[in-house]
Order: C-alpha cells, then structure tokens, then sequence
C-alpha cells in the first residue's frame, strides 16, 4: 500500500545545539556542562557535552550529509550560553552570531529550512547560581530578551521558531525526579518553575510578534505529549489518569493555546496550598500571547494507575505528580535497549486531540526515533548500519500519522531525533538514535540504511507499508 503525504510536508530530522556543538568559544556553562564538570559519573560512559559531533566547526560537512539524508528541514537550538555575551545586559558574542548566520545560510543554501528552538535544557548555570533559575520571575525577563535578540538577528531568514523543548521535562527532571541539576524534589518549587516556564514562553511570543521581519513567521511550542492510559476502568485507575494528563499535558497545552491554565489544576493546586504566584499582569500575557504552531514529541505512551498511599507519603510535602503511578505495562512491545514501549497507534490519538480539543491547531511531529545501543553490531561489511527496526519503527508511526491526516488532523510534518548521532544528557552516547553513524572517536559520519529509505520516502512523499 502506498500513503501519500500532503505537499510542502516536512520531511526532517531534531536535534539541538548543546547537543551536537561542543563547548567551543562558548561564553557561558549551561547546567549539563556544570553538571558534568562535577559529577561526571552521572553520565554514561563519563562522557560529557564535550564529546560532541563537533558541529561547531563540521556544520557545512554535515549539513550536506543531512541533505544526503533527504531531510527539507532540520531543527536545531541557539544556545543562550553560547550567543549572549553579558547574561544579564545582553550583549552579544559576535563569534556566536556569526557561527549561527552561517548555520542558517548554509541551511538555506541547501534548500532545507532551518526550525530554531531557543531552549532545549540549556539554561545558563550562572542564572541559577544567582537567582535560582527558573525560579525566579527576573531569569524569565532574561530569557524573554535573549529571545527578542535572536528574532532580531535571524527572524529575516528564519520562519519557524519555537520557545522551548519540552519544558515538563526541566520541571520533572530538574524539581521532582532528581535526574537533571540542580537536582531539587521539592513539588512546590517545581510548580512555579512550570509556571515560569510558561511564562517566559508567553513573553518571548509578545517580543515575536513585535520584532519578527519575515512575512511567513510563526512560533510555536515543543511539548512531549501523550495521552495517560489508565491500568483499569477502575475509578481510581481512571482518576490517576486523568491527574496525570492535566500535570503532563494540559498545564503547558492549554496555557500555550488558549491562554488559560486548566481550571481543574489551578484548584487543586490551591486547594493543596501549592498554586504558583503570580501577578494580574503576567497572566494577561499568557491569555493574549497564544503559539501559532505546536511541536510534538512522542517516543512512547504513559500507563499509569493509582498510587499506593502510605499514611507516610500522605504526610509528606505536596507533589504535583502523587495522584498518579507510572508502570510498565506486561507482555508489550518494547524497545529493551531504551526500556520504552512501542505504540504507534498513540500518535494517532495526539493527532485526534488536537484535531478536536484543541481548535485543529497545525502541529507537527517534532521528535520520534527509536535510540538503540551498540548499532555497530548491525553493520554490513561496507560498515553501513543496517538499521531495519529504524525504518519499521519510523514506517509505523508515519502510519499512524497518515491515517489522521487522511481523516482531517492539521499535520504539517515528521521529523526524526535526529540527523546524526548526538550526545544526549545522562544517556550520553549509549542509545544512537541518528539516520547517520557518528565514530565518536575518529568523526567519521557515514549514513546509515535509514538515511537512505529517508530520502526516497521524503523525495516521493510516499510512505510504502
Ligand atoms: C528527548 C529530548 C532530546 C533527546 C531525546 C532522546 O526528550 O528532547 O534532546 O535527548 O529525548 O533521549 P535519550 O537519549 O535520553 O533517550
């Protein structure tokens, strides 16, 4: 069967700049290089932001393998520790703004169009040093102005800008899990830094809409989505469920859309004696100020069910996420290496929400890619990856993707983490998840058999299943 994808659809890959850069001529430390100066045993393999694909100096090489790759767009970040000089008056590295004008024309001069993002976990680690980071309302007016700058210096070649990656993913990591510095469980202190976070997004689409040059701009938001299964039709199951959708999805979703935080949320914060502080003021931006355009990140379906209430963890200070238990549902298809289920059906039901919640918003896939260790194992005696479940896995959940489209859902692309093997926070290296091999040693980038079935699918428009 042969599915035709709409024109103009695009065809690309994510990946950001503390990731693939290196800290080369950078300005600032962000909080993954502090984190890995000091506690380097934290990241797999004790290899750190350092051990890059070298971007920094290789962009015009790899560039042209990402258009080997058959990719029309590619997304990547400006590092806010990179481009600004003084974090605080924000001036500019000149160095920095060259190396990221010629990263765009060199985008451009290749046909593919270049999608920025402005944070992709890579807050400055003096900003939290000093004022607590996304704790405090004055980094949220810093972050907005680096943003303006940034829509100042590109936004006259650059249409498609994004505020932030998946900013639940810096609350939960950073302020409840205690997988991300600076490390903090602490459930009240991770509500406000969901609000910050929702408001320095807000602020800089206020700066957008005043400072943007290009005809055809528009700004968005990157959101890791997906729906929460609950175990069981029990109530309780289903409760859980629905508490993990309003943390998980709703705060950030229908803030960024309609203006609004879910009602249901902001009263069980308060009733919890939890809800952030805000002002009249900061609100009224966040109901004006709305994204024009939403990315979705999706690598693998939430199962939760009811918590096991102790009258321990009953005593204990609020958290956001303890109306809800995360589990590994049995005898489902996983990818072993990343300990994620496989679903593509999933990216079906994202696409039907949106379609019918969330005013038939145009969005597009802004990450899906199955991360798998050791791939050399699966090289041919050319040394090309032979990466088959790459290609079942993308062809999956490109699937699903059609079938939306085909009933109504206003998707305008699919783009896969990532073009080349990058470095990726704690994991660092251990799952590769790139259409081309990176040799970590020696740098040499050599495209995998995905790229390739990549370029006919994206130079066709057709995806064969
Ligand atoms: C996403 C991030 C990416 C990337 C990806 C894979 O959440 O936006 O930056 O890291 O996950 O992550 P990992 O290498 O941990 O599997």
């Amino acid at each position: 069967m042969n599915l035709q994808f709409p024109e103009k659809f695009w065809w690309g890959a994510a990946t950001s700049g503390p990731q693939t850069e290196g800290r080369f001529k950078k300005q600032h430390d962000n909080v993954f290089d502090y984190d890995f100066d000091h506690f380097q045993e934290r990241f797999w393999g004790a290899i750190g932001p350092d051990t890059a694909s070298n971007f920094f100096n290789d962009f015009r090489d790899d560039i042209e393998l990402m258009k080997a790759a058959g990719l029309n767009s590619v997304r990547t970040s400006i590092q806010w520790s990179r481009l600004i000089d003084d974090l605080e008056l924000g001036t500019l590295n000149e160095k920095a703004v060259e190396f990221y004008n010629a990263v765009i024309d060199e985008f451009l001069a290749h046909g593919i169009r270049p999608v920025i993002n402005l944070h992709h976990f890579d807050l400055p680690v003096e900003l939290l040093h000093k004022y607590g980071g996304w704790e405090s309302r004055y980094v949220v007016d810093l972050y907005a102005d680096f943003a303006g700058k940034c829509f100042e210096l590109f936004s006259d070649r650059v249409s498609d800008w994004f505020t932030f990656n998946e900013p639940m993913v810096v609350v939960e990591c950073g302020y409840l899990l205690g997988f991300h510095y600076p490390d903090v469980v602490d459930g009240k202190r991770a509500v406000q830094v969901a609000y910050h976070l929702q408001l320095a997004s807000s602020l800089a689409i206020k700066k957008f809409r005043t400072i943007n040059q290009n005809p055809a701009g528009q700004i968005g938001i990157i959101l890791n989505l997906t729906p929460a299964y609950p175990a069981s039709s029990h109530h309780a199951d289903v409760f859980a469920a629905e508490m993990a959708d309003l943390w998980q999805n709703r705060l950030f979703l229908d803030a960024s859309v309609k203006g609004e935080f879910p009602s249901v949320l902001t009263e069980m914060l308060s009733a919890e004696n939890a809800l952030w502080k805000a002002n009249d003021e900061d609100l009224s931006v966040i109901r004006q100020y709305k994204i024009d355009v939403l990315g979705v990140n999706y690598y693998h379906p939430s199962r939760v069910q009811e918590p096991e209430f102790s009258s321990d963890s009953l005593a204990q200070d609020f958290r956001p996420d303890k109306f809800y238990a995360s589990y590994n549902k049995r005898g489902v298809r996983m990818n072993a290496d990343r300990g994620w289920e496989i679903h593509p059906q999933t990216i079906y039901e994202i696409a039907k929400r949106i379609q019918n919640d969330y005013e038939n918003l145009p969005w597009f896939i802004s990450e899906n890619g199955m991360g798998v260790a050791n791939e050399q194992r699966f090289a041919d005696n050319d040394g090309v990856i032979q990466d088959d479940y790459r290609i079942q896995f993308t062809t999956e959940h490109l699937y699903w993707l059609h079938k939306a489209i085909s009933e109504g859902a206003n998707c305008f692309g699919y783009h896969v983490w990532t073009p080349i093997d990058c470095w990726s926070w704690r994991n660092s290296y251990k799952n590769r998840y790139g259409l081309i091999a990176l040799d970590i040693h020696t740098q040499v980038k050599t495209l995998k058999k995905s790229a390739h079935w990549f370029k006919s699918l994206s130079t066709a428009g057709v995806l064969e299943v």
